[in-house]
Order: C-alpha cells, then sequence, then structure tokens
C-alpha cells in the first residue's frame, strides 16, 4: 500500500487472485465530483487490470459521502455482488462535520461488510484542504481508488 511519497502500483499483487467470475459495486459521491470521478477511474482501471470484466462492474452515485453507507448496503445485500468500492471525498471546514460524516461512514461502511461478509472498501479521503486532496487522487500522494480497489481484491483472494 502507499505510504508518504510514495506513488502506488506498488501494492502486492503476488496474492492477487484472477477477477474475470467476479462482481463489484461501486459507490461514488458526487461531493467534488471532479476528484471522486478521478478516484473511481482509478479503482475501474484496477479492477480491469486484474481481470474484472466491464459488464461486471456496476457503478452507482449517491450524493454525499454520508449516503455512501445506504449506497454500500443496497449493493452489496444483491448476493451476487462480491465486493463493494465506496469512493468520496470530505474536506475539512470551519464546522465538524468532517468528523461526523467520516466516523458514521467508517462505521457504517465495518457494518455493511461484517453483515453481508463482504469486503466493503472505505475509498473515503478524508483531508484538511482541497490541494490534499488532488494529491491522493492521481497526485503526489497517488490514487486512493486504486487502493481502494485493490483492497477488495486482495480480501477477495483471502
Ligand atoms: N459530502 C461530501 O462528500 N464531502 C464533503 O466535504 C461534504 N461536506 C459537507 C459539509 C456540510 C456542512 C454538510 C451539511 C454536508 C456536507 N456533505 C459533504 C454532504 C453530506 O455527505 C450529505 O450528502 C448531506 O449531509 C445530506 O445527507
Amino acid at each position: 500500500m502507499a505510504t508518504a511519497l510514495k506513488n502506488l502500483n506498488e501494492y502486492n499483487t503476488a496474492t492477487f487472485a484472477d477477477m474475470s467470475d467476479k462482481k463489484f459495486g461501486i459507490v461514488v459521491a458526487e461531493w467534488h465530483k471532479d476528484i471522486t470521478d478521478a478516484l473511481s477511474n482509478g479503482a475501474i482501471e484496477t479492477l480491469l487490470k486484474h481481470g474484472a470484466q466491464k459488464e461486471n462492474i456496476f457503478r452507482n452515485t449517491v450524493p454525499g459521502s454520508f449516503e455512501l453507507t445506504l449506497g454500500a448496503q443496497f449493493l452489496a445485500q444483491h448476493e451476487e455482488i462480491d465486493a463493494v468500492i465506496c469512493i468520496g471525498v470530505v474536506i475539512k471546514g470551519d464546522t465538524k462535520h468532517d468528523d461526523y460524516i467520516n466516523h458514521a461512514v467508517a462505521n457504517g461502511l465495518t457494518n455493511v461488510s461484517l453483515k453481508y461478509n463482504k469486503p466493503v472498501a472505505f475509498g473515503l479521503v478524508t483531508t484538511n484542504n482541497l490541494e490534499q486532496a488532488l494529491d491522493r487522487a492521481g497526485g503526489k500522494h497517488g490514487n486512493k481508488g486504486v487502493e481502494a480497489a485493490a483492497a477488495v481484491i486482495h480480501m477477495l483472494s483471502f
């Protein structure tokens, strides 16, 4: 996985199984859409790189990151879906909204993952400013969407 100032494509693929028979849900928040689109594209490219079929990737949007949990549940409840990747960007503002959203999503996605016994990736970029988010969506800190996809592939190869 990426560490500070390391770009991606460095995650360990040695244990990754072929994903050609797997079905993936992707939930993308529309707040900071340009950035979440870049993260989502990173995730999709990574799934394809590891054998996933285009027609087995089901991408849906939700209004904001707070809605990622319910979006994940809508997808995870379908038996044929093997894993869900959630993508969002929450940027700190003058109030504590970011804390509430981030904790709710972290807890919510954990619950969905355990309830349905499926990998649910936390591709939520939580930053102090826009620049830090851009750095993590194809910039100097790589693309966290790529990492989120790599995480579910890793778990499906468990
Ligand atoms: N959603 C995001 O995905 N990223 C944000 O940075 C973000 N900031 C918000 C700031 C405030 C003050 C509020 C009220 C909402 C924000 N949301 C953000 C939207 C949130 O995730 C959710 O869509 C709405 O609160 C509706 O449930």
